[in-house]
């Protein structure tokens, strides 16, 4: 396939979208854009509209794996994966999309173009071909999500359910005394599902209930049943901590590199994440056995996390472009969990998981603070956990709802334990209604009886939701605008600038990461207990 060269001036004789094939190519554009709208790669990854100077690279580094595409975590000049788009001074939108996976676009701006490029062979139908479109946002992002529809699937006609999750309040501080109460304390409020997140697991890799759950997952699972809701349960099949017995006694099912070294998944619960490789059919097999195992236990609603992992670069058993790996791998997870179990995929590059989950997770986890100032001027990382951050890439993703449930996350309603205003609360119900996504962690031991209202009017709310601009939408007669949320703080110079730095390597050294992870615990314990006494 060759290299393609256009202009943009060739283009505007012809339809307002065309669909071109060329393994790279290169678009000139009439001026220098105004701003560039880069899209990360996976559901963490930074999705916004940015100015169209280099950005910082993010901080730390050693978190590149499970927060951006690692691929091109030091490229500074404005780049995209799978889709980019530029505005230009008549305001109309230039967006150029790839059809397939492993993609990529950049803006160069000496000879103001955008470039897209193909990196491996091909894999898929659709792999080679770009969509190039011209005109108003939401025409020019819906035109693309319908072609990839064509190619990668759509989502099913399954309506949303809404959930309650045990992560945003308590962490991995759960046992399964504190569920029950919680599971009792929710009464008759109008939940779907009742997840169990992360804190449940012997550790990453050895999934089997902890000393916490003496009663094991089963009973955990009948227990949620019984109060008439489905169970769900937080995975993260594609990764394994260093210690763990999986790892430990499987290390050649892990993703290396072309020297044969292990490749880093990133660093997480104080230790390092390693990579299952998919294309291993030992790994695979396991991975089968142990999706079944689960849907034995009773859980009908899985939320499989860290996804990425099975789509880092490395050289793979089966040598394949890294997201047709993953896609492969993904199609095995979905056959294994079943069609009629729901399947949330979380920290998953975007388009490789198109058409193969029900749900996918489009922006970084949100907190009760709207943001860190350490992570967003300092670090310059914008896929921390933080509402803002999650409002920010979620809006910025929106283009996806006609392909799959788009969730935002939870919402907050509760004062207790929580830092966000009554304003900031609202935008954040708000972004759920307007994802069409419902989702809480809050506790009802936590609930003050007009939060407990004011919760049960969010889950049977049913409005109708128009997109009066990008920021701007229209819940039933209600205007609600993102936009003060969305813009991105100023690179930091000089001494902050120095100050990042130097926090940056910090963030690399395993033993200050290990010491924060200890820290955080024991806030946990506290706020754990503080709980208990409660009842
Ligand atoms: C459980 C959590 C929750 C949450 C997920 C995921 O370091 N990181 O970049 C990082 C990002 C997200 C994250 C954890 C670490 O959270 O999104 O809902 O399930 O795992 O551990």
């Amino acid at each position: 396939m060759q290299t393609l060269d256009l202009k943009l001036d060739s283009l505007s004789q012809a339809p307002d979208a065309q669909i071109v094939s060329a393994s790279s190519l290169s678009l000139s554009l009439p001026e220098a854009p105004r701003r560039f709208f880069r899209h990360g790669w996976q559901s963490w990854s930074l999705a916004a509209w940015t100015d169209v100077t280099p950005l910082p690279i993010q901080r730390p580094t050693l978190l590149h794996p499970m927060q951006s595409d690692p691929l091109y975590a030091y490229e500074t000049s404005p780049n995209s994966s799978w889709v980019g788009a530029v505005e230009l001074e008549d305001d109309s939108i230039l967006l150029l999309g790839a059809l397939g996976l492993d993609a990529h676009v950049t803006l160069k701006s000496d000879r103001p173009s955008i470039a897209g490029q193909r990196l491996q062979g091909q894999y898929e139908a659709g792999e080679g071909e770009w969509l190039i479109a011209h005109g108003d946002e939401t025409t020019v992002f819906a035109h693309y999500a319908d072609e990839l529809g064509k190619r990668l699937g759509k989502k099913s006609n399954q309506s949303t359910p809404r959930i309650w999750c045990s992560w945003y309040s308590l962490y991995t501080a759960i046992d399964e005394s504190i569920l029950h109460r919680i599971f009792d304390g929710l009464g008759d409020l109008p939940f779907d599902v009742l997840q169990v997140d992360d804190g449940w697991q012997v550790s990453i890799g050895d999934w089997e209930a902890n000393a916490k759950f003496p009663s094991g997952m089963n009973a955990l699972a009948e227990k949620i049943k019984s109060t008439g809701r489905k169970a769900g349960l937080w995975l993260a099949p594609l990764i394994a901590v260093e210690s763990s017995r999986l790892f430990r006694k499987h290390p050649d099912w892990f993703l290396r590199d072309g020297r044969g070294r292990l490749v880093s998944a990133g660093f997480n619960w104080g230790e390092r994440l390693y990579a299952l490789d998919t294309t291993h059919p030992d790994a695979l097999e396991w991975l089968t056995q142990f999706m079944k195992q689960v849907r034995g236990w009773g859980y009908d609603y899985l939320k499989l996390d860290f996804l990425y992992a099975g789509a880092l670069p490395g050289k793979r058993h089966v040598d394949m472009p890294r997201e047709a790996a993953y896609r492969e791998g993904l199609k095995h997870l979905r056959q294994a969990i079943g069609a009629d179990a729901f399947f949330l995929a979380c920290g998953a590059p975007i388009l490789p998981s198109l058409g193969l989950c029900d749900a996918l997770r489009i922006g970084p986890d949100v907190a009760g603070q709207w943001e860190y100032p350490r992570d967003a001027n300092l670090l310059y990382n914008h896929t921390t956990p933080g509402t803002r951050n999650a409002i920010r890439s979620t809006i910025n993703r929106l283009w996806l709802q006609p392909l799959v449930m788009t969730d935002p996350d939870v919402a907050y309603f509760v004062e207790h334990e929580n830092f966000l205003s009554e304003e900031q609360k609202q935008l954040l119900q708000d972004l759920a209604l307007v994802c069409n996504f419902k989702a809480t962690s809050d506790l009802p031991q936590w609930m003050t009886p007009v939060e407990r209202e004011s919760l049960l009017r969010f889950l049977n709310a049913t409005p109708q939701m128009k997109r009066l601009s990008h920021a701007i939408f229209q819940l039933d007669d209600r205007i609600v605008d993102f936009a003060t949320v969305l813009s991105l703080p100023k690179p930091p110079t000089g001494a902050t600038r120095l100050w990042g730095a130097s926090l940056g390597w910090l963030g690399n050294q395993s033993l200050a990461l290990k010491i924060l992870k200890r820290l955080d615990d024991r806030a946990l314990k506290q706020r754990m207990n503080r709980l208990k006494d409660k009842n």
